[in-house]
């Protein structure tokens, strides 16, 4: 029989209320079996027993949005906007991403692992367990392969999860138009990438300054064809329709959304799409319109909340501090805000698995030093995890 661990005095948020609440049980005990969850109250006859001392347990977070992997930084950039130029001067000037990918190109496979792992252990810190990783900073074959390597390797390193996206229509590289570039470079990527089972999630980036939605379509026909499921950059700076493409396709999530309608609210509760809040990225460059969080909570469309942690439009690394933003800045509840962290972001990347407390579930579990939930968005800047369970182990 596997080993079990039984977590005692805990306050347990187990996030799978029918209200969307906390689903908040007091006095509580957990039994865990291997890396499964068995039942949640009395747990006896447990090899192993930890009393959380009235702590509150949540399930582990989960970041289902990053950029991990990439090489180099944009400091240099920060600089430039902070002396006025905007996003899409610094893009069109040929920094922005293009300049990440120049960097991700140059770094080798062994240090883009050692400074994602860097990366990678400031969020475990906080009590993440699962970490979604996209390529996108190599445009070409090679390095788009190199990057989910790297991100596999993450999953290998550490005890944490990594699920990844592929994320070869992220900008057009130098030199290339973005018709041929999707279709010499990007899907050939996707196809070998998928061949040698780095791919759990095809991702793009609908933008002015990246692809618009014919192109993502085309890769989107390409994922489906493969069975792999979509998601998107979407309605980020402008509206140009992809979270209607998204939805269409049955997407996962659609990532971004400051500039999304009613309408596009509408048609992702059509096709149970997430609507993955970013709010570092908005922090970062300065945005004013915000996601409209009251149109998703009118439809009933899933609200997950992740750092989008990458070089140019969100260098955080903190999801607790994304939570906390996404209260301030958009009005999330302190529940919303927990509930993006582990419920519906792991409905963003496809997991029925984890993001509750439940019989079944992974053994995936966060032990803080709080009284109540809402202190886990209510600070700045401040980690009160007290322990991490990562598959049933500490
Ligand atoms: N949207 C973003 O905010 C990031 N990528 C994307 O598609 C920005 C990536 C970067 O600036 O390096
Ligand atoms: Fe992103």
């Amino acid at each position: 029989m596997a080993r079990r661990l039984s977590i005692t005095n805990a306050v347990l948020a187990c996030m799978d209320g029918p209200d969307g609440g906390y689903g908040l049980v007091r006095d509580a005990a957990l039994l865990i079996e291997g890396d499964r969850i068995l039942s949640v109250g009395p747990a006896e006859g447990a090899d192993e027993v930890i009393d959380a001392r009235g702590r509150l347990v949540t399930p582990a977070l989960i970041d289902c949005h990053t950029h991990i992997v990439h090489g180099g930084n944009r400091a240099r950039e920060f600089e430039m906007r902070l002396e006025g130029a905007s996003y899409e001067e610094v893009a069109r000037a040929g920094g922005g991403i293009v300049s990440t990918v120049a960097a991700t190109r140059e770094t080798d496979e062994a240090r883009l692992l050692a400074q994602a792992l860097r990366r990678a252990d400031a969020l475990i810190a906080e009590g993440v367990g699962t970490i979604e990783v996209k390529s996108g900073y190599g445009l070409d074959i090679e390095t788009e392969l190199k990057m989910l390597r790297v991100a596999r390797a993450i999953g290998a390193a550490r005890p944490v999860n990594v699920v990844t996206s592929f994320l070869g229509a992220h900008a057009v590289p130098k030199g290339m138009a973005a018709d041929a570039y999707i279709d010499e470079v990007c899907l050939p990527a996707l196809e070998a990438a998928h061949a040698e089972g780095l791919v759990d999630a095809v991702d793009g980036f609908c933008e002015g300054i990246a692809f618009d939605t014919a192109q993502i379509a085309r890769v989107f026909e390409r994922a489906g064809a493969l069975g792999l499921p979509v998601k998107l950059h979407a309605e980020q700076l402008s509206n140009l329709g992809g979270t209607r493409l998204a939805a269409a396709h049955r997407a996962l999530s659609a990532d971004h959304l400051e500039y999304a309608t009613d309408d596009d609210a509408r048609a992702m509760a059509a096709s149970a799409s997430v609507a993955v809040l970013l709010p570092g990225a908005f922090y970062t460059l300065h945005e004013t319109r915000k996601p409209p969080v009251a149109a998703f909570r009118n439809h009933g469309v899933p609200m997950a909340v992740a750092t989008d942690w990458n070089p140019g439009s969100s260098p955080m690394g903190s999801l607790l501090l994304a939570m906390n933003m996404a209260c301030t800045l958009f009005g999330l509840t302190p529940a919303e805000a927990l509930a993006g962290t582990t419920r519906n972001a792991a409905r963003a990347l496809g997991l029925a698995d984890r993001g509750t407390i439940a019989p079944g579930q992974r053994a995936d579990l966060a032990i803080w030093d709080v009284e109540a939930p809402a202190e886990l968005s209510y600070r700045i800047g401040v980690n009160p995890l007290h322990k991490r369970i990562f598959g049933g182990r500490e």
